[in-house]
Order: C-alpha cells, then sequence, then structure tokens
C-alpha cells in the first residue's frame, strides 16, 4: 500500500502537509528536475540553480529523516520532461495505491495534476497548501462578501486571525493597525549597510552551477556571485540576520532607493519563502519577538508584518481568484514591445539602468526598484503587460505566477483595470528623485518635463494619463493629477506628447527569445 507523493520544487519545507500526514514506511516521495520547469520561460540563471540545488539538498535531509526519496535529475537519459510524464514512470516503478500532493502554486500545474486520476487510474489526494496562513476557500470567501478587494481589509482580518501584535483585548499594539506614513522616508545619506548574509556554494550547489552553465548558458543574468541560501539552517541564519541587522530600518526606508545599494533595509527573505525553506509565520514570530524584546520598533516590524500576512497572502489569494483570465489581462490595450534594455541594461537612465543592474547581478530587485522604476517606465511607456510578466517571471529568483502575475499584471501595469490597486502606481521623476540619489548621476535632468536631456519618466507620465483619459479619469483617486494636466496649456500639452512620441520612437525593441524560446 505505498503512496506516491511527489514534492514540487516550491515545496520544500519538512512540515509540508502531504509529508504530515504520511506514514514513512510505506510512502516514496518523489523530486522531479524536469526541462517543462526549467525553459517553460528561460529563468534567470541563479534561479534555476537556486530551485535545482536546494531541491537536492531537501532530498538528502528527507533520506536523512529516513524517508524514501526517489530523486529525477535533469540529465537522466530517462527523463520525460515533465511532471506528469515523471509521475507516469514513477506509477508504473512503485505500483503505488495512491498520489498524494500539495497544491501547486501555478495554475497551468495545477492544471496538470488534476488530470493525473483519470490518467493513472488511482486516487489523487490534492491538499491545500498550509504554509499560506489564509486557505484559499477563506480567502474567496472574503472576497465573495465584499464589493471591493481592499488589501487592508484582508490585513487586519490576518492580525486577528494570527494574533500577530494584537492585545488580549482584540486591538492592534500600539492602537493603529498601519504604520504606513512613517515608512516613506527618503533614503539616509550615510551608507551604514553591510551586504546581506551569504553563502557561498557547497559541492552539491557547483554541481547544479555547472549543469546550469552548461544547459542554459544562453539565459539571461550571471552566476558570478550565487550566495543565496539553498537550505532551511541557511535560510533561519539569513533570518537571524536580517532580524538583528535590517529589520531595525526597515519600515523607515521602505520605499527608498540608493545606488549601487542592491538591498538596503530589504530582508531577500522572499526565494526562502517561495520555494518552501521557511514559513511566513515563523518569520513573522521572530519579527514580534524582536520588537516585544524592544530591539526593534513598532513601524518596522508592523510594516514587515504587513508585506507577509497581508500583501503576500493577499496578491496569493487574488492570484487563484483571477485566473484563468488574469494572465490574458491588458486594460489599456498595451502593444509596445518591451524595450532592449531591460536585457541589456544599457540604457542612459540611472534609475533605470541600476535597477537591471542588481536584476542581472543577483536576480533581485527590491520594491520600489520593481514597482517605481521597471514597472512604473514599462506602464508609462504602454509596454505590452504580457512581455512585462514574462521578464518578471523570468528575472526574480522568487517569481513563481502566483506572486508574479498579481504583483505585474495588477499592482505595477494595472492591467487588471484596479481589481487588485485601486489606483495605477504611475509616477514622474519628481517620484524617484525624492526616494532615492540615482539622480543625481543621471544623464538626464529630473526638473525637465521637454527639451533635449529632459528626464524621460516626466513626458511619459503626462502622456499615459494624456492617452487613457477615458481609462482613468472616472478613478476618484486621478482626480489631482488630471486637475494639474487640465491647468498645462494646450502649447505645453502638444510640447509633451511631442516629447515622450520621440522618445517612444528611439527605444529600441528587445530581440525575440529572451524570455521564451522562439521557433
Ligand atoms: P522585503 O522588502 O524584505 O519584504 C518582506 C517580504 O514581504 C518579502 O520577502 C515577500 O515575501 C513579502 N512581500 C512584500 N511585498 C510583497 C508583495 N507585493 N507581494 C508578495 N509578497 C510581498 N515578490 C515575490 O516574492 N515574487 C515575485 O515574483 C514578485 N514580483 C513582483 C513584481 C512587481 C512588479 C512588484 C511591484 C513586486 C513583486 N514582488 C514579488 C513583491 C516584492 O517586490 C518582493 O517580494 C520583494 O522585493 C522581495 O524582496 P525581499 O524579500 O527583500 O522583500
Ligand atoms: C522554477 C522551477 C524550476 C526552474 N525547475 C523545477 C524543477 O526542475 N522541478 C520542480 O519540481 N520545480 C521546478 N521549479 C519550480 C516549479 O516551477 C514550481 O514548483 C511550480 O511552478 C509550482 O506550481
Ligand atoms: Fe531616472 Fe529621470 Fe532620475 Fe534619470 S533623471 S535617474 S531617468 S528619474
Amino acid at each position: 500500500m505505498t503512496t506516491l507523493i511527489p514534492v514540487l520544487g516550491d515545496q520544500l519545507s519538512h512540515g509540508l502537509a502531504s509529508l504530515r500526514s504520511a506514514d514513512k514506511a510505506e510512502s516514496v516521495v518523489l523530486l522531479m528536475e524536469v526541462a517543462e520547469e526549467t525553459t517553460y520561460v528561460r529563468h534567470h540563471k541563479a534561479k534555476i540553480v537556486l530551485i535545482l540545488s536546494a531541491m537536492r539538498h531537501f532530498a538528502e535531509e528527507l533520506r536523512a529523516d529516513g524517508w524514501t526519496v526517489d530523486y529525477i535529475r535533469l540529465d537522466d537519459p530517462e527523463n520525460s520532461g515533465s511532471f506528469t510524464g515523471e509521475v507516469a514512470r514513477a506509477v508504473e516503478r512503485h505500483r503505488p495505491s495512491a498520489i498524494r500532493i500539495v497544491e501547486a502554486g501555478e495554475y497551468r500545474v495545477a492544471q496538470a495534476i488534476a488530470t493525473w486520476s483519470d490518467r493513472f487510474g488511482i486516487p489523487v489526494d490534492v491538499l491545500g497548501d498550509d504554509r499560506f496562513i489564509c486557505p484559499l476557500p477563506d480567502f474567496f470567501a472574503w472576497a465573495a462578501a465584499r464589493r471591493e478587494l481592499v488589501m487592508e481589509s484582508f490585513y487586519r482580518q490576518q492580525r486577528r486571525r494570527t494574533g500577530l501584535l494584537m492585545e488580549e483585548d482584540g486591538t492592534p499594539v500600539g492602537g493603529q493597525w498601519n504604520f504606513d506614513k512613517e515608512n516613506r522616508a527618503p533614503p539616509p545619506k550615510a551608507r551604514p549597510l553591510r551586504r546581506p548574509l551569504s553563502f557561498a556554494p557547497d559541492a552539491i550547489t557547483k554541481d547544479v552551477i555547472a549543469l546550469v552553465e552548461q544547459r542554459f548558458g544562453q539565459h539571461f543574468g550571471t552566476l558570478d556571485r550565487f550566495e543565496l541560501p539553498v537550505t532551511r539552517d541557511q535560510a533561519r541564519a539569513l533570518l537571524a540576520d536580517f532580524v538583528t541587522e535590517r529589520l531595525p530600518r526597515f519600515g523607515t526606508y521602505q520605499d527608498a532607493m540608493l545606488e549601487g545599494e542592491d538591498y538596503l533595509y530589504h530582508s531577500r527573505l522572499s526565494t526562502s519563502l517561495n520555494c518552501g525553506l521557511l514559513t511566513a509565520l515563523e518569520v513573522c514570530e521572530a519579527t514580534e519577538a524582536a520588537f516585544r524584546a524592544g530591539t526593534v520598533p513598532l513601524n518596522a516590524a508592523e510594516g514587515f508584518i504587513r508585506q507577509m500576512i497581508g500583501w503576500r497572502e493577499y496578491v496569493r489569494g487574488m492570484y487563484w481568484l483571477e485566473m484563468p483570465g488574469l494572465d490574458r489581462a491588458n486594460f489599456f490595450g498595451n502593444r509596445r514591445p518591451l524595450p532592449d534594455f531591460y536585457w541589456t541594461g544599457e540604457t542612459a537612465m540611472a534609475c533605470c539602468a541600476d535597477a537591471v543592474r542588481n536584476t542581472r547581478d543577483n536576480a533581485y530587485a527590491h520594491h520600489i526598484q520593481r514597482l517605481m522604476v521597471l514597472g512604473n517606465f514599462a506602464m508609462l511607456a504602454g509596454i505590452d503587460p504580457h512581455e512585462v510578466a514574462d521578464w518578471y517571471l523570468v528575472v526574480y529568483a522568487d517569481a513563481y505566477e502566483w506572486v508574479e502575475h498579481p504583483n505585474v499584471l495588477g499592482m505595477s501595469q494595472f492591467a487588471d483595470g484596479g481589481r487588485l490597486g485601486t489606483k495605477p502606481y504611475a509616477g514622474s521623476g519628481a517620484y524617484i528623485n525624492r526616494m532615492s540619489n540615482y539622480c543625481k548621476g543621471c544623464r538626464y535632468d529630473v526638473k525637465q518635463r521637454v527639451g533635449e536631456g529632459a528626464c524621460p519618466f516626466n513626458a511619459l507620465y503626462w502622456d499615459f494619463l494624456d492617452r487613457n483619459e477615458q481609462k482613468l479619469r472616472g478613478n476618484r483617486r486621478m482626480w489631482q493629477p488630471y486637475a494639474t494636466w487640465d491647468r498645462f496649456g494646450e502649447d505645453t500639452k502638444a510640447e509633451i506628447r511631442a516629447q515622450a512620441q520621440q522618445f517612444l520612437d528611439h527605444l529600441e525593441p528587445a530581440a525575440p527569445g529572451w524570455a521564451r524560446a522562439t521557433g
């Protein structure tokens, strides 16, 4: 009576529901390195190294813990190349009476799993992924009861559900749910930070690096400095390092950007969280403990916990609520191809160049680089949101559709027409100048709207509002920018339109084949 337990590459948690409920003596755990996953988009090389190395380490830990593990390597000559093909081969090998698996994080994989029971003629038990605090049925019930799906209301429910930063009488610690107003300081003048803890590749990771260089050498990104945690122990160490070194100032400088400062006060925990090396709850508990011990101020602890149990779980719920459909959304009807500089980093815009460099070197950019530099530029320039989404899915080591799609297509590109965010995150150069030191070293002048050397974000911002007036003017949160636009004279408006058009006409499109294989 063997049970086959497939564990996917983003399910590397010892407390996974399918493992927790199983009898070791009667189970075979199946881990599969498959071409379908390594190439459905042409992932950044560091993302592939991260997943395959973490999978190999996890398999060793499971074996040491007494599990029977069937591990399929990418270079296994018999490898069929897909999850379904590998489960089929495993069913032949082990003749299981049932398959037990935790629900997949991506719609396309969930669709494949849904075919398994008929295909293999045995029961397939798909368990909820309880590493997330809010079960999907609860999210759907929350959403069904509301007209507007505002994150803040979901977040308060999550605080009550977990008891995090709550008083015994059910009120929030500090008398307020949200300290976001204290979290918008411009960047600090000094650069007081050392880099986050890094983890030198061991023999397993070195093997995977060699494999990835050999098979995926043409993919975007470098492996010169691969230093991500690939085991739970390493991820725990990174968490401890974050809590002492950067969390205390996380809140205050959450939206700041400094050239060359790749992580600032951010945690860099997303890769570990998303592949299962850490759970959101344990990260929040460590945060709250530091606040209670007096080493972390409330605005930092609350701000961080809001990202973890609020935004992270909200976007996951929205993904499953909106799929399929979200993957085709294009509210503005944008069609322009992705510019080449997203892949090469070659642009005179200092903010974009630094964000792409961080992305290429570390498979990382922090939230404001993703949202207000690269995402903002793409939306203002009218780039096809699906090319944008592909880019984000490729380049970040923490990217899986459940978190990438809502953030890109919803929050950043407003392609969902405002299901996720109440207004587009559009900003001119003034925003970037306020929150960073990029403009000081830039060839463009952030104060200029038009003329030779004017910051492109400025004309693009007004042109975006003008182009999309019919779709946006009715939005009550957009009245202020439209009131300003209305005050511009017709000559000024014409100059802005011409400036934007001229810039867009010279924007070099990327060659095909960076994100998905062609032909
Ligand atoms: P920190 O700033 O330290 O934040 C702590 C944690 O909060 C993160 O690790 C993450 O787990 C969570 N978090 C914060 N904001 C969000 C959010 N909006 N959605 C989900 N989780 C959040 N995050 C991903 O994990 N994968 C993605 O593919 C991804 N794509 C994004 C694309 C765009 C356009 C934008 C605007 C944001 C995206 N995010 C994504 C959210 C966020 O930018 C990253 O989680 C964060 O930058 C990861 O770095 P960190 O761990 O240092 O985060
Ligand atoms: C991202 C990724 C990559 C690059 N490779 C694998 C793999 O070879 N095997 C695997 O199990 N998972 C991989 N993953 C993560 C999966 O894409 C992820 O588990 C699914 O998309 C979740 O539905
Ligand atoms: Fe970016 Fe404009 Fe500032 Fe240059 S001037 S860094 S393009 S915002």
